[in-house]
């Protein structure tokens, strides 16, 4: 006997989240089903006739039923002693089983079955079956949470206790159906520049049907699995995968995948402008279609094609699991951001209290909020920034070059005289108003920091699918 969850028609209008959910209980019913036919193969693999002891050997998942004495893993009718030893679970256990013999000898071949075992048998099958399930279901979720804390250690502990393969396939399996996961270690896991961790993204993507979606859809269900990582080369890894299977779902659709991976991000982008309320400069559908001439290999992607795209986005946003502000959307297209700062001189340390703005991936300082030119420029390509102590001021942060204590970073600032000469600071010290609004700009402006390859590899890649002409 095999069970098998019947195949159900999944309804075209769901949401990626929806999607997701449909698909672990249709898991869980493939789970429960394979549990019970495991209970029908222990049931017939328990003897017709005689006293017979029977132990059970784990070797992780996989178990054989023999008898003490014999080696077969299933011996119908074997004769044994009336003791077993098996390994139940990690334990070596030791029990007892006479079952009694069924009231008529069965036909060679046929089984026992669930129904026919008798009273006892079937309750030994039922504890041995619950107890092994109890151990497994506590290894794995310790693995799980391991997983959650270091992915690598959690995924090395689920296959050192045979709870999992060690192939990209069973690890990409696992991620995929996410029970229990960090959708953020999931990314973290799949980001990984090592050449397993690539396979297993592939192997993970691929798991994505995307057949007949929009991409609009498509990106929804593949954002929803797993958190994308704020670091650009783990993006473009990952959305490239994405891409590729996108394409590979839906030939014809794009001339590359190329065209797919720069659309993509214009999608997110779009998502972002018309989502974000910091965002004032709402695109129309036109700009969006305007903006992306050309990238289908030098050619333009139908305009309805675009349309729709819009039209999806606009009515529903993206939904991105645990947002904690360093994914995508906001490293990608962080909006600007500006309020009152206390800043510290560079040679003279005196506290000046300026207005702030954050913007293309440059800090600006003004005197007063009016003010057509700004004191001071920082650009942040190269900074970090961190946290720091001041006797003085509360909720202080510091620009800085890392690893280097005397260089001097590269601003510029104007002097009393209206002349633009370089700035002096090795470090910029600035102090927020409230511990929010410090973490705040640490935050937003990690996120500009950080940005910045993004834009240089999405612009090569437009530039790629611009300059090709179509043959
Ligand atoms: C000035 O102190 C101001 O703090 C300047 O800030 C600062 O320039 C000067 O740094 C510092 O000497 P006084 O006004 O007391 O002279 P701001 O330009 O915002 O007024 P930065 O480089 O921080 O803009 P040094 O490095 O020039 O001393």
């Amino acid at each position: 006997m095999v069970l098998k969850a019947e195949e159900e028609d999944v309804p075209s209008d769901l949401t990626a989240e929806e999607r997701q959910e449909l698909e672990n209980i249709r898991r869980r019913k493939q789970e429960l089903l394979a549990d019970i036919q495991e209970l029908h193969n222990l049931a017939n693999c328990w003897p017709s006739q005689g006293t017979v002891a029977w132990g059970s050997v784990w070797r992780g998942k996989k178990r054989l039923i023999k008898s003490d004495t014999g080696k077969q893993p299933r011996v119908e009718g074997a004769r044994a002693g009336p003791v077993g030893w098996g390994l139940l679970g990690r334990r070596h256990t030791r029990f007892r089983q006479t079952p009694q013999s069924p009231a008529s000898p069965r036909a060679p071949g046929s089984h026992v079955g669930l129904q026919t075992l008798p009273v006892p048998a079937l309750t030994w099958l039922l504890g041995l079956f619950y107890r092994k399930n109890m151990q497994r279901n506590k290894q794995v979720a310790m693995g799980r949470k391991k997983f959650n804390m270091d992915p690598k250690k959690g995924i090395q502990f689920l296959i050192e206790n045979d709870l999992l393969k060690n192939t990209c396939e069973d690890i990409a399996q696992f991620l995929y159906k996410g029970e229990g996961l960090n959708k953020t270690a999931i990314g973290d896991y799949l980001g990984e520049r090592d050449e397993f961790n690539i396979q297993v993204l592939h192997a993970f993507v691929g798991l994505h049907e995307f057949t007949d979606l929009n991409l609009v859809q498509a990106l929804r269900q593949f954002l929803w699995s797993f958190r994308l990582p704020g670091e650009a080369q783990k993006i473009d890894r990952m959305m490239e995968a994405f891409a590729q299977r996108y394409c590979q779902c839906n030939p014809g659709v794009f001339q590359s995948t190329d065209t797919c991976y720069v659309l993509s991000f214009a999608i997110i982008m779009l998502n972002t402008s018309l989502h974000n309320p910091n965002v004032k400069d709402k695109p129309t559908v036109e700009r969006f279609i305007a903006m992306n001439r050309g990238i289908n290999d030098g050619g333009d992607l139908p305009e309805e094609l675009l349309r729709n795209l819009y039209e999806s986005i606009k009515n529903e946003p993206f939904k991105i699991p645990e947002d904690d502000g360093n994914d995508l959307t906001h490293t990608f297209f962080n909006p600007d951001r500006e309020g009152w700062l206390l800043k510290l001189g560079g040679r003279v340390k005196t506290w000046k209290r300026r207005w702030f703005i954050l913007t293309d991936n440059c800090l600006y300082y003004f005197e007063y909020t009016t003010d057509k030119e700004p004191r001071g420029i920082i650009p942040l390509e190269n900074l970090s920034i961190r946290e720091v102590e001041d006797s003085k001021k509360p909720n202080c942060f510091e620009l800085y070059i890392p690893d280097s204590k005397d260089q001097v970073i590269k601003a510029c600032k104007t002097e009393a005289d209206g002349r633009v000469v370089e700035g002096n600071h090795t470090v910029y010290r600035i102090s927020a108003p409230t511990p929010e609004e410090k973490e705040e700009w640490i935050r937003r402006i990690r996120a500009a920091i950080s940005r910045d390859p993004f834009y240089e590899m999405l612009a090569a890649r437009k530039k790629k699918v611009s300059s090709t002409k179509r043959h």
